[in-house]
């Protein structure tokens, strides 16, 4: 039985080496992006069974997305290619005011993906489920597998996780507000920024969004340097997030999302469940790349221990 399936788009990245704007055609590097990927290989390197599972084009990049997660010790045996279809294409415009995302996505081979794709075609059985709230967004066709994929769980199947992931620039907050808080409601572990639910559902607070999500089985939300509270039945759990200077934001949601359910699979307490994501998120905040290696397993264990007045 795997631990986890992570289902979502991955995309060929392409983003400048020396952090310059595009219009100055700056050196390009090309990366593997995708946000429940990123969860595969933060699980798969916290010592998981974990399979991702997509679509990609019958091209170099969806080959080197494969080869990439395949080479973190992730599963891609169950991934399709598609022969007609391009693999998705995601670039980092850097400015003076932060970076610009531009997606070349629409028509890719992943937002071909659809219901039918649930079930036997899945790998599996697994533990949990990985979602976001960017494959409802993707197409019709995603957004009746992300349905699917919720309806079809009954007693005994895996949990299922997801990360609201709001990305503005594939639907506008009056679309993407009613329909991922009821995807939120209808999980059982659910990541959310306190930020980004204000943006999405006008909360104030973590305990706001709580209100909105009162069933959610685990819910954690995330407030940036601040720290993050997680909710479990009747129980509120706040564990502050230790101090790092960051380098490149993009990615941490998606390593603290994986320590949080790596925890979650092994049995940790809620507490030890968000150093674990804190600790994950930690080290990519402080590199360039969505991917970062974890200290050693010991060290990891001596850090999730410390005190509380030590830790941050
Ligand atoms: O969480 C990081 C992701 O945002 C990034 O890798 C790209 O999946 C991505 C998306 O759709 O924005």
């Amino acid at each position: 039985v795997l631990d986890a399936v992570c289902v979502g788009e991955t995309m060929a990245m392409l983003t400048p080496v020396s952090a310059a704007p595009l219009a100055e055609r700056p050196d390009l590097a090309l990366e593997v992006g995708g946000a429940e990927s990123n969860v595969a290989c933060g699980l798969a390197r916290l010592g998981h069974r974990v399979a991702w599972y997509s679509r990609v084009g019958d091209d170099p990049f969806g080959r080197m997305i494969t080869g990439a997660l395949a080479g973190n010790g992730v599963e891609v045996g169950g991934v399709e290619v598609d022969r007609d279809r391009p693999t998705g294409i995601y670039v980092k415009d850097p400015g003076p005011v932060g970076t610009t995302v531009y997606y070349y996505r629409k028509g890719s081979a992943a937002s071909a993906m659809g219901p039918e794709h649930a079930g036997p075609a899945m790998p599996g059985p697994s533990r949990l489920v990985h979602l976001s709230g960017i494959t409802p967004a993707l197409s019709p066709s995603c957004s009746a597998l992300v349905d699917r994929l919720l309806a079809d769980r009954g007693p005994g199947g895996p949990l299922l996780s997801f990360d609201v992931n709001h990305r503005p620039a594939l639907w506008s907050p009056g679309d993407a507000a009613d329909r991922l808080l009821g995807l939120a409601r209808a999980a059982d572990v659910v990541f959310v920024g306190r930020d980004e639910a204000e943006a999405l559902w006008a909360t104030a607070s973590a305990d706001d969004v709580r209100t909105l999500l009162p069933d959610v089985g685990c819910l954690v939300v995330k407030d940036a340097e601040h720290g993050a509270t997680c909710f479990e039945e009747a129980r509120r759990v706040h564990v502050p997030a230790p101090v790092v200077t960051v380098v490149e934001p993009v990615g941490a949601g998606d390593a603290f999302a994986a320590g949080y359910l790596s925890g979650l699979l092994t049995g940790r307490t809620v507490r030890d469940r968000l150093r674990l994501g804190h600790l994950c998120a930690a080290v990519t905040l402080r590199c360039v790349g969505d991917l970062a290696p974890l200290p050693p397993a010991t060290a990891v264990e001596r850090l999730i221990a410390l005190d509380d007045d030590v830790w941050v």
